[in-house]
């Protein structure tokens, strides 16, 4: 039997290969006030065990920082960008155009257009440069991070097993009637 000290020598080196992979999704919003929206893609991410980052890049107010974020993204080996923003809301659209990461745009609801301003913004995109859009709000930014673990599973088969047994625990959740009847 190998000694202790060896097997834990060669888990912690798993770990730090791990670690070194780095992020395979990036969450990016506009503003700090997107992250209550965004907070389900992350927590999403996490309980299926995808590596992870979450940014604030500001296609207005940090127009440097989107480029930047753009230009480095398939090398630092991500694989989709989650990208959550409201009202003129250029952010997906931009990153696509900057990047050929597959960029899934949620629309945050804002307050003068309850979001419909911000889905517009993201969902036309010209013929040329695509951005897959998912639906105004937490719903939309859980989904998009669903969306790109299955893209993920179709080449990990231990995250597509934990993506079944995350569908299958939905299914077993819902009753057969409603409560109250
Ligand atoms: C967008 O403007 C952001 O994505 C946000 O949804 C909206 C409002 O931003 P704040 O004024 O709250 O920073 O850029």
């Amino acid at each position: 039997e190998m000694p202790d000290e060896i097997v834990d020598a060669v888990e912690e080196a798993a770990e730090d290969a791990a670690e070194a992979l780095g992020p395979v999704v990036g969450i990016v919003m506009g503003s700090q006030s997107d992250w209550p929206t965004m907070r389900p893609a992350r927590d999403t991410l996490r309980v299926l065990g995808v590596p992870h980052e979450v940014r604030i890049v500001s296609a207005h107010r940090t127009p440097d920082r989107l480029f930047d974020y753009a230009e480095t993204a398939t090398g630092r080996g991500l694989k989709a960008i989650i990208a959550g923003a409201g009202g003129a809301a250029h952010l997906p659209g931009m990153l696509a155009a900057k990047t050929r990461v597959p960029v899934l745009g949620v629309p945050v609801q804002s307050r003068t257009m309850n979001g419909l301003d911000s889905l517009y913004s993201i969902v036309q995109m010209p013929r040329g440069i695509p951005v897959g859009t998912f639906a105004i709000g937490e719903a939309g930014a859980a989904n998009a991070a669903l969306f790109a673990a299955a893209m993920l599973a179709t080449t990990d088969a231990e995250l597509a097993e934990r993506l079944d047994m995350l569908r299958e625990a939905q299914t077993a959740s819902v009753a057969e009637e409603p409560d109250d009847l």
